[in-house]
């Protein structure tokens, strides 16, 4: 009976401490959630393209040869995308992002040549707002 009541004197507090962690934990995640994401700072030579509400904006975008190319992610949801070079089913292996969360950036490599490269989004690939967006690289 004594070791009962000892124990149960020791779990308390540390059951206490235990839910006022995934109290916190669940408050931090509310927050997160609420917190509205922002697009990086702007960076000379580097084009943004912003993904919102399942589209590329601006789905065309016009650099010059040695520029660079910026996605971010600005759901407010939790989708997420990817800026993945080529058609769907057909990924020309020039970029490929990999699975961007909302507040999430990718920027390119450098365009080293001039040309169109078009580009689609991984996991909306039948969405027709998130294929055939194009880089137009100007000499
Ligand atoms: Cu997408």
């Amino acid at each position: 009976m004594m070791n009962l009541i000892r124990s149960f004197r020791v779990a308390s507090p540390l059951t206490t401490r235990a839910v006022a962690m995934m109290l916190s934990v669940v408050a931090l995640t509310v927050l997160r959630a609420c917190t509205p994401v922002t697009a990086p700072p702007p960076e000379e030579g580097v084009t943004d393209v912003a993904i919102q509400n399942f589209a590329f904006v601006p789905k065309e975008v016009t650099i010059k040869v040695g520029e660079r190319v910026r996605w971010t992610n600005l759901e407010s949801g939790p989708a997420r995308h990817t800026s993945t070079s080529g058609l769907p089913g057909e990924a020309d292996g020039l970029w490929n992002s990999d699975f961007l969360s909302p507040g999430q950036s990718f920027t390119s490599e450098p365009f080293e040549e001039a040309g169109e490269f078009v580009y689609f989004c991984e996991i909306h690939r039948t969405m027709a707002s998130m294929i055939n967006a194009k880089v137009i690289v100007e000499p």
